[in-house]
């Protein structure tokens, strides 16, 4: 075990500390420690009771998760939990900042739990595609009963300190500065007590009433099944619960290690496993480290008030940054702040702020008419509509008026970045900033460096990003730069099938089993026809959608027509108008059939592009973007990203599939080298290089 010191005994209490920074995960090494800790307190007589306590920033965050898909070295997580449950001393958990997954479940196998009053408890695993496997789901039911269990299990969300008390999740919560102190006052007092040892494994009281309602489990399932559509975890989870209602404690674990090792083995569990790390990964860009100065950002200027300047403004809103709001019109002004306003007030009404905080957040707005209020800023983010020649504008304005040392940045989504720094005097104070909207909501950030923006710069927008809940992937300078750039060839794809003829609801079809929350058309009819306006050169479908009032779901009527409760059905005007632009532009009918050539045909142009975008450094690395399109663009995280896919499916595969596919539909499907490269030396885009 790696810790800064062995067990102190202090009263017949041994502390034993926990150390494996940065967040304690239970790696091997601190499991073996802790058997070794643990083994040498329960035979010391001197021994009356023993404490867990971990050093750093937290509690123990889980099992390690480096470690998954290795062989498993004694001893395992759940042969400690046992220990735990036959250990001939009272244990207790001293719990800071987060015992997560099987961190939460050795806490659940000590006798008592005692938090700390800022810590927060839960069972994460769903995120990471499984389950708890240390007794999780057979413990949390014994205290809580079937129905929080499931909630809380399937949900992996944090529970605070105070809510966990409530819920019985730990015994007491003491204040933070002074836990290890009422941890040892703690058990002190239960030694004077006799040194009790309630196990939760022998609890019953609040699985009693579930047993009687073997339809909670399957109406849990049926309330759920949207949100856990595709994700193989949820249904195992509810099973796990199940068995803990209906089998006795050690039948229901080993159901629980039989689920948890399927789900191990499962691709969906290997992709989120995946966009864990490679989230985490974006943040790294090689040139730039922990020492490279960065920027302290106490103060934001936001061009534009409209839907994305006013979410982008929230973002720092909710970290407390105050932000001057600029716009051109007092109307646009007001219009701008009411939104924001009616989007903390929505919040507000569903529970998830106070009144008071959305007050706190609106103070945090100087409204201004005037570029000059902006002179003080240390970042301000251009948010206007996409004109090279009005953001040009913009930035000569800001080059006039700013302090040296604010940072200039555009939420550009594809205009040329180095033109636009090329405006100023102070191009290496100019980055991209390109936010997905809905702003105040979307996690992807993506940080364009353009030629001669400074390191310093870049630290600070990739630190920056962390802050306001972001997570940044580092962009070069191209059109459209990672995420648009890479999902341009699906949209281009699902629009090429539908003039040659294959209907529309099939490819939205395809695309929705394969777990994206929505298709191409239905996606379009919902952000609006009128607002993508594409500058087409040729008569598009969407032009003449248009060009009739079909301006997408807000008028009932867009690629679809829609029901009162925005169910989409086939509609005849977008049949005969499809027909009718296929003819002008003289493309026969060749229908797409079959789901595996459908969704070739959408995502192999996806992977390419991916590839392309890769070789020529516009990204960092293959997982940034994958992340890209999980958080930019809700590929679903069950799929871990077009490349991560693409390595699952094959690469040779692929790059046969569309070597056909060029065949008949020409040069976009013709595979970029690098795919090329991979596919002939067996390798795949997440192997090291
Ligand atoms: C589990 O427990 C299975 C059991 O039920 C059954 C077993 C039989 N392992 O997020 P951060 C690294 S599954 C290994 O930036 P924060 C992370 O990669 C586990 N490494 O910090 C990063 O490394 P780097 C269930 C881990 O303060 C560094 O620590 N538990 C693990 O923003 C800092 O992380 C979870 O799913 C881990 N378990 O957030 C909890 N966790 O510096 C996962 C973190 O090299 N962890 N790392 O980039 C978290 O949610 C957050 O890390 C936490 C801290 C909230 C703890």
């Amino acid at each position: 075990m790696k810790q800064t010191a062995t067990s102190v005994v202090v009263d017949g209490v041994a502390l034993i500390p926990l150390d494996n920074p940065p967040v304690n995960a239970l790696s091997a090494s601190l499991r073996q420690g802790l058997q070794a800790e643990l083994e040498q307190a329960f035979s010391d007589k001197a021994v009356r009771a023993i404490i867990l306590l971990c050093a750093g920033r937290t509690f123990i965050a889980g099992a390690d998760i480096t470690e998954f898909g290795q062989p498993w070295q004694p001893p395992s997580l759940p042969d400690l939990c046992a220990m735990l449950d036959d250990a001939p001393k009272p244990v207790v958990a001293a719990i800071h900042g987060t015992a997560l997954g099987g961190g939460f479940e050795l806490a659940l196998a000590c006798h008592y739990r005692v938090a700390a009053q800022s810590a927060r408890v839960g069972l994460p695993e769903v995120h990471l595609g499984l389950l708890p496997g240390a007794g999780g789901t057979q413990r949390v039911p014994r205290i809580v009963g079937a129905e929080t269990a499931l909630e809380i299990i399937t949900s992996g969300r944090q529970v605070k300190a105070a809510e966990a008390l409530s819920l019985g999740l730990v015994d007491t919560v003491v204040e933070d500065a002074a836990l290890r102190d009422n941890a040892l006052a703690f058990a002190h007092r239960i030694v004077a007590h006799g040194s009790d040892k309630p196990r939760v494994r022998d609890r019953a009281d609040a699985l009693s009433a579930d047993r009687d309602r073997p339809e909670l489990f399957t109406a849990f399932a049926a309330a759920n099944a949207r949100r856990f559509k595709g994700f193989v975890a949820p249904a195992a989870i509810i099973e796990a619960v199940k068995a803990a209602v209906t089998l006795p404690f050690e039948q229901g674990l080993a159901k629980e290690t039989d689920l948890f090792e399927r789900l191990i083995a499962s691709p969906e569990s290997a992709a989120q496993r995946h966009v864990f790390f490679a989230e985490r990964e974006a943040a790294r860009v090689p040139d730039i480290g922990p020492d490279t100065a960065a920027i302290d950002i106490r103060s934001v200027g936001v061009i534009g008030a409209g839907t994305m300047g006013g979410g982008i403004t929230m973002n720092f809103l909710n970290a407390g940054i105050p932000v001057t709001l600029l716009e051109t019109s007092q109307e646009a002004l007001d219009r701008g702040i009411a939104t924001i306003r009616r989007n903390y007030e929505a919040t507000a009404v569903k529970g998830r702020m106070t009144a008071a905080q959305v007050e706190q957040r609106m103070d945090l707005i100087a409204p201004s008419l005037d570029l000059s209020s902006l002179t003080d800023a240390d970042l301000i983010i251009e948010a206007v509509y996409e004109s090279m020649d009005v953001k040009t504008g913009i930035f000569a304005s800001l080059d006039r008026i700013a302090r040296q040392g604010t940072i200039l940045a555009s939420n550009t989504s594809f205009l040329d970045l180095n033109c636009i720094a090329a405006a100023t005097s102070r191009p290496e104070w100019v980055v991209g900033l390109h936010f997905f909207s809905p702003a105040n909501v979307m996690r992807l950030l993506e940080v364009v460096r353009g030629a001669e923006t400074s390191k310093a710069v870049v630290a600070t927008a990739m630190r920056l990003a962390k802050r306001i809940g972001k997570v940044a992937v580092l962009s070069g300078v191209c059109d459209g730069f990672i995420a648009n750039r890479l999902m341009a060839p699906r949209g281009a794809q699902a629009e090429a099938m539908m003039l040659e003829d294959t209907p529309i609801a099939e490819i939205d079809r395809v695309l929705v089993d394969y777990g994206f929350a929505m298709g191409h058309f239905q996606m379009m009819d919902l952000v609006g026809l009128d607002v993508i306006g594409r500058n087409a050169t040729e008569r598009t479908v969407m032009g003449d959608l248009v060009a009739v009032g079909r301006l997408g779901q807000k008028r009932g009527a867009g690629y679809y027509d829609y029901d009162d409760k925005r169910r989409s059905r086939f509609s005849d005007v977008t049949g005969k108008l499809i027909k009718e632009v296929a003819a002008a532009r003289g493309i026969a009918s060749n229908r797409t059939s079959g789901d595996e050539a459908l969704l070739g045909r959408l995502l192999y142009p996806v992977v390419n592009e991916g590839a392309k975008i890769l070789e020529e450094g516009i990204a960092l690395r293959a997982s940034d973007i994958d992340i890209a399109a999980v958080l930019g663009y809700n590929w679903p995280v069950y799929r871990g990203g077009p490349l991560f896919w693409a390595d699952q499916v094959g690469l040779d595969r692929i790059v046969a599939d569309m070597r056909a596919l060029e065949v008949v539909h020409g040069e976009t499907f013709r595979p970029a080298p690098l795919l090329v490269r991979l596919a002939e030396a067996g390798r795949r885009f997440g192997d090291k290089p």
